[in-house]
């Protein structure tokens, strides 16, 4: 069974007003998501992996190691990511649930701080990578970063949310200043009652 490229869940300019243009997403979702999707299926194809599902067979080559790590993982990780990366994004008024606020208070001190050091976590991944905001397995609320296409799945951690650093995410729009696209991304682009959900 193969996976597929789920459409955006809003227009490719949908986000331009927010910073993030159309051609970033013309780039990010059409060109770089589709080749993890094509890229993926084409080696799941006979593999042992195949038949399982998208979360099973990305825990399952992680912990396999090194070889299944350097293809299969990696492209069905990135497309599990870009899934998630997505719907946590909104063309709306992006209002913060007011339990969400509550979280984040409790866990960083306050929204402002998580902020803070969500972008660090972000602007501090050398290379390529994300940043997230996990729900840990004893339930606290964590910010995490990973390297190419790690993700929470891989610790047994639910993503609440999570920002593409990877250089194709940010370079069209903001050019070689990641921290500015983290800050925009925090303060333009997430949809909260998106990371509510997840919680
Ligand atoms: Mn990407």
């Amino acid at each position: 069974m193969a996976f597929d490229l789920p459409d955006l869940p809003y227009a490719h300019d949908a986000l331009a007003s927010k910073g993030m243009s159309k051609e970033t997403l013309e780039y990010h979702h059409d060109i770089h998501h589709k080749a993890y999707v094509d890229n993926g299926n084409k080696l799941l194809i006979a593999s042992e992996y195949e038949g399982m599902s998208l979360e099973d067979a990305i825990t399952s080559t992680y912990k396999a190691g090194a070889v299944a790590q350097s293809g299969l993982f990696n492209n069905l990780s990135q497309l599990w990511n870009h899934n998630q990366f997505w719907e946590m994004m909104g063309p709306g008024d992006n209002k913060m649930p007011g339990e969400l606020e509550l979280a984040l208070a409790e866990s960083f001190g306050s929204v402002a701080k998580f902020k803070e050091e969500f972008a660090a976590a972000g602007a501090g991944q050398f290379g390529s990578g994300w940043a997230w905001l996990v729900k840990d397995k004893d339930g606290s609320l964590k910010i995490t970063k990973t390297e190419n296409g790690v993700n929470p799945l891989c610790f047994g951690q639910t993503a609440l949310l999570g920002c593409d650093v990877w250089e194709h995410s940010y370079y069209i729009d903001f050019r070689n200043k990641r921290p500015a696209y983290l800050t925009n991304f925090l303060d333009n682009l997430v949809n909260w009652e998106n990371v509510a959900s997840r919680m």
